[in-house]
């Protein structure tokens, strides 16, 4: 690895975004908008961002970081990418919001159809919140059964019904369920380990006939990025046949991430609803619930179960998405994410086992985790038993490197296409020296 040349940014100085945390402080819960922002799971503060671009973010006290939080999933294209940003700035000119159909809607699900051999109709809406909060509700509508299946550690937005043993900033809250969500509604969710198909076919036994569904993320990656374990998710498929229940892909993080027909395309299981979200909004509001039409027609205004939004399917956010998916369908963008987040991936294992630092790092595609453990990292339970302290003083040590990672040991690594080798290098490089701030 040549590695000359490479600088770090030295010790880093925030001292803007400390006084704009406390000044945000006075206005937001935690001073922000989502809680994972606030560095909750970590000990910093959090650095307000003000501009980004490519692989590289910036924050108001003018440092720079390559970025592999990507806004939590959207920017697989990388920050600021020209054609999206035109694409944005275009539709802007002729509107912001019309709340009538608009040809950019149809053109966004003739892509995602087409790119999900599953979906035969979508529905956009804005957030990947609504799109699992609506497979639900049409589970429940098209099977008049009430009960769903979720798996601890997953995580599909703030829903009541699935802030229940919840990962992501749930997770890292260490509460893994809500307040203000009703025992008698919490009672309808049945939460079962994550690659435990045993305890699927013993919750389906349980509950004869009451299933409506099972929802998962066929990668899971809001307790870190925890892999099917081979089979699973083709069991799952089985078992909702032999039950006549639907098995809902939240593919939120991995649609359009792990292969351009996300996991249904990567590992070869079809889902009955699919929700997606992140990179179909190329970085706006706007996320997916699709399958195929029996269950879809199911829908206002077609069907009885309701669902609508002021914003769905707003211009702007469609612009940007059509630009997106239009980008990633060309050439071999797979292809080149794979090659650089394996070389991340080796890069960061070489030089943690040179530091002396256990670590198990578990990867699909773009996406990865770097686990502090010497055992593998299969569900919740095997996550919560790695050493958090340990990641802490990671993530320090890479943010004062100049390497910008998701707060918390519960999320996920995303690598865009707009790293380059230079970056990976660069990473590499600051892990082992953050690594060696936390030697076993
Ligand atoms: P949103 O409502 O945040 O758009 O999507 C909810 C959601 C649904 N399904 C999956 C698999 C998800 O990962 C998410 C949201 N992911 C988190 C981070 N892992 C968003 C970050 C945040 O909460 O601020």
């Amino acid at each position: 690895m040549d590695l000359r040349g490479v600088r770090f940014a030295g010790m880093y100085k925030h001292n803007k975004s400390i006084k704009a945390f406390a000044r945000a402080s006075r206005f937001l819960p935690g001073g922000v908008d989502s809680p994972v922002r606030a560095f909750g799971g970590v000990d910093e503060k959090p650095v307000f961002i003000a501009r980004a671009k490519g692989s590289k973010v910036y924050d108001i006290d003018g440092n720079e970081y390559i970025d592999y939080v990507c806004s939590w999933g959207p920017m697989i294209l990388g920050h600021s990418h020209p054609k999206v940003v035109k694409a944005v700035v275009n539709a802007a000119k002729k509107g912001t919001s019309f709340g009538a159909p608009t040809l950019a809607e149809t053109e966004l699900a003739e892509k995602i159809t087409k790119a999900f051999g599953s979906i035969e109709k979508i529905r956009l809406l804005s957030s990947g919140t609504e799109a699992v909060m609506t497979a639900i509700r049409l589970a429940r509508g098209f099977t008049k059964r009430n009960l769903i299946i979720k798996m601890a550690g997953c995580y599909h937005g703030h829903s009541d019904s699935l802030l229940v043993a919840a990962g992501s900033g749930l997770a890292e809250s260490g509460t893994a369920s809500s307040a203000g969500v009703p025992e008698d509604l919490a009672k309808l969710t049945v939460v079962i380990p994550y690659n435990d198909i045993e305890a699927a076919k013993a919750a389906f036994e349980k509950h004869k006939g009451q299933i409506a569904a099972c929802l998962v993320e066929p990668v899971a990656a809001n307790m870190g990025v925890v892999p099917p374990v081979d089979g699973f998710l083709q069991q799952l498929r089985e078992l909702c046949d032999a039950e006549k229940s639907l098995l809902i892909f939240d593919e939120v993080i991995t649609g359009f991430r792990v292969a351009f027909g996300g996991a249904q395309e990567l590992y070869g299981v079809k889902a009955d609803i699919t929700c997606l979200g992140k990179i179909i909004g190329g970085g706006l509001p706007l996320a997916a619930v699709g399958g195929r039409s029996e269950i879809m027609d199911m829908l206002s205004p077609t069907g009885p179960v309701y669902q609508a939004g002021t914003l769905s399917g707003n211009p702007i956010a469609t612009a940007a998405a059509n630009a997106t998916l239009e980008l990633l369908a060309k050439g071999n963008c797979y292809k080149e994410l794979e090659a650089i987040s394996k070389e991340l991936e080796e890069g960061l294992d070489e030089v943690a086992k040179r530091a002396g630092v256990s670590v198990t790092i578990n990867r699909v595609g773009s996406i990865l985790s770097c686990f502090f453990t010497d055992r593998p990292v299969r569900n919740f339970a095997d996550v919560q038993r790695t050493n958090v302290k340990q990641f802490k003083k990671f993530f320090s040590g890479m943010l004062s490197r100049g390497i910008y990672l998701a707060p918390s040991a519960y999320e996920a690594m995303f690598v865009s296409l707009a790293h380059t080798k230079r970056d990976i290098e660069k990473t590499i490089l600051a892990a082992e020296k953050a690594f060696g701030r936390c030697a076993d």
